[in-house]
């Protein structure tokens, strides 16, 4: 399979939780401008709504969709963390979250929103990653169990310290206990180089 991703973007939550389950995948780049591959096919032809992530399994076919994608690969590799009957309910339920009310509150900050649209996103940022400060009970979000929400967290955590957008302490040492982990390494060196 092969993930399509861009250095440091939302697809890095994808990179990383595929490391994790020591899945057998490639990656390539993608310019988010000019919508071509590193090696040069049209990305549009990948994925249609010109953005990654995208993931394009063995069989050719492909998963768009951050909450899609994770929650495939947390099918896959058992990479849910949550436990229970409604254990799937709770994993979509924080993906969600995270991609609705934490990714899309960046928009204004990386799209060129005005000062005025900026500064309520950096609000609004804080206010919703507020809720695992007060959620976060063991090391992960799912309690115990790192899981592919973590993942994509961690992506929120390091555009807030790009933005500087100040972070609770608490979550200052999440973020900095899921940077030890070797996947979290080795996604990142490969999209640093
Ligand atoms: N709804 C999409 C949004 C993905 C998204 O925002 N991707 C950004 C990078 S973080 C991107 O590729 N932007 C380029 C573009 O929209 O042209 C998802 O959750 O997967």
């Amino acid at each position: 399979m092969r993930l399509y991703l861009s250095p440091g973007a939302c697809s890095l939550a994808a990179h990383i939780a595929l490391h994790e389950a020591d899945a057998d995948f490639e990656h390539e780049r993608v310019d988010l401008k000019s919508k071509r591959t590193a090696s040069g096919s049209d990305f549009t032809a990948i994925n249609p709504k010109g953005y990654v992530p995208a993931l394009v399994l063995d069989d050719g076919q492909s998963i768009t969709e951050n909450v899609a994608v994770l929650d495939w690969i947390a099918e896959q590799y058992s990479l849910g963390g949550f436990d229970g009957p409604l254990a799937r309910t709770r994993l979509l339920e924080a993906l969600a979250f995270v991609s609705s009310e934490i990714h899309k509150s960046f928009k204004p900050l990386f799209a060129g929103g005005s000062d005025d649209e900026r500064s309520k996103a950096r609000v609004a940022v804080a206010r919703r990653l507020q809720f695992f400060v007060d959620r976060l009970d063991g090391d992960y979000v799912a309690g115990e169990r790192f899981s592919v929400v973590d993942c994509y967290l961690l992506v929120m955590l390091l555009w807030s310290e790009k933005l500087r957008i100040e972070i609770p302490e608490k979550l200052a040492a999440y973020r900095q206990r899921l940077m030890t982990r070797p996947s979290v390494q080795k996604a990142l060196q490969q999209e640093a180089t």
